[in-house]
């Protein structure tokens, strides 16, 4: 694996490949388990973790990396061989999550920043013995404009923070994944997610621009533009497609190598069929590729479901999921392909 974050960047974003969002906190794993009745222990969470790091179709043909929280990039499997030594054996990269979650930004009722800037230097030498290559760091702006949410305050405080962790990754040899998630819950139309993820971004690259953050080494991990949840509607694909490439052309630089998106709670061929229509409409100056989370978990989840007889059928699970996401990188997937599994 070549060592410039160039290349990294750019083979993180190998044409048809992308990234299991893995990284899940303590709390937000017990969560995902608690829905499919499975205890979250150490030993669970490793057990289903390895069984998609050796899901082998998916993992050397579809998934490019792997990001990790804090405990899995220290675990060993089952059979004690390091989970950091079978996704690099199956040519995919490690990385890990390294900001300390979104906490209430103080005097901004509604609104958050996320922590984990003190210590980072030495954090990210750490994670550079243990094999990581890349790292990840999430921004949380949720949308309630009656409330006066996001504030300016908000946006700034987060594209800072996301700038400074961005150069502190590249001092160490790592590629950062800057993620500015505006959130898809709240009752706002596709116009105003626009809108907000513009102002994001602006300041966003405005920040990296101030920190001296190479571009070329960086990936941007943004919320697609769609209508939210609780307004009711449903962005169909075009439009998505339409808006975010429109967001983009107007606020993402062209140095950048690639852009993987986050799901954000869009249903799993949702996810899918966006991010296809996203590059059918291509050509575009970057990659534009998937770093799913939920998108990619849901289903090996539920078939997995905590049992050592179910590996199997969860990671075929996993590597279906990951095929119709190759595929939409690309912009050759077809609906009928899901019902043809
Ligand atoms: C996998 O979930 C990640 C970690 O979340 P917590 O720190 O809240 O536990 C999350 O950052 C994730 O990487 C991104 O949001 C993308 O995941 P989705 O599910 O939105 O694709």
């Amino acid at each position: 694996m070549s060592e410039r974050l160039e290349d990294i960047a750019a083979a993180i974003v190998a044409d048809g490949k992308g990234l299991l969002a893995a990284d899940e906190s303590s709390g937000t794993i017990k969560k995902r388990f608690d829905v499919i009745g499975v205890e979250s222990t150490a030993d669970s969470r490793r057990d289903y973790r390895e069984m998609m790091f050796r899901a082998r179709e998916a993992m050397t043909r579809y998934i490019s990396g792997v990001i990790l929280y804090d405990e899995t990039i220290r675990q060993k499997a089952a059979d004690g061989t390091p989970l950091v030594d079978i996704i690099k054996a199956a040519g995919a990269i490690p990385g890990i999550k390294v900001d300390a979650g979104a906490k209430s930004l103080a005097g901004f009722p509604g609104d958050t920043v996320t922590e984990g800037l003190d210590g980072l230097r030495e954090r990210l030498a750490d994670y550079y013995k243990l094999g990581a290559r890349f790292a990840k760091w999430r921004a949380v702006i949720d949308i309630d404009t009656g409330k006066g949410v996001p504030s300016a305050n908000s946006i700034s405080s987060n594209a800072h923070a996301l700038a400074r962790y961005a150069a502190l990754c590249q001092e160490a040899g790592i590629v950062p994944i800057v993620e500015p998630e505006v959130l898809m819950d709240g009752a706002h139309d596709i116009d105003t997610c626009y809108a907000i993820s513009k102002a994001t971004l602006i300041k966003l690259y405005d920040e990296l621009h101030a920190a001296r953050v190479v571009l070329e080494g960086t990936i941007l991990k943004p919320n697609m533009v769609l209508a939210g949840r609780k307004s009711g509607k449903v962005s169909s694909p075009e439009e998505v497609a339409e808006m975010t490439i429109k967001l983009f052309r107007e606020t993402v630089p062209a140095a950048v190598p690639g852009i993987a998106f986050l799901s954000g709670g869009q249903e799993d061929e949702e996810a899918t069929a966006n991010l296809n229509a996203i590059n059918a409409i291509g050509p575009h100056p970057w990659k534009l590729t998937f770093s799913y989370g939920r998108a990619l978990q849901a289903a090996p989840q539920k078939a997995w479901s905590g049992k050592a007889s179910n590996v199997a059928a969860g990671q075929a699970a996993f590597t279906h999921r990951a095929h119709m996401n190759h595929l939409a990188a690309l912009g050759k997937w077809k609906a009928s392909l899901e019902q043809a599994a």
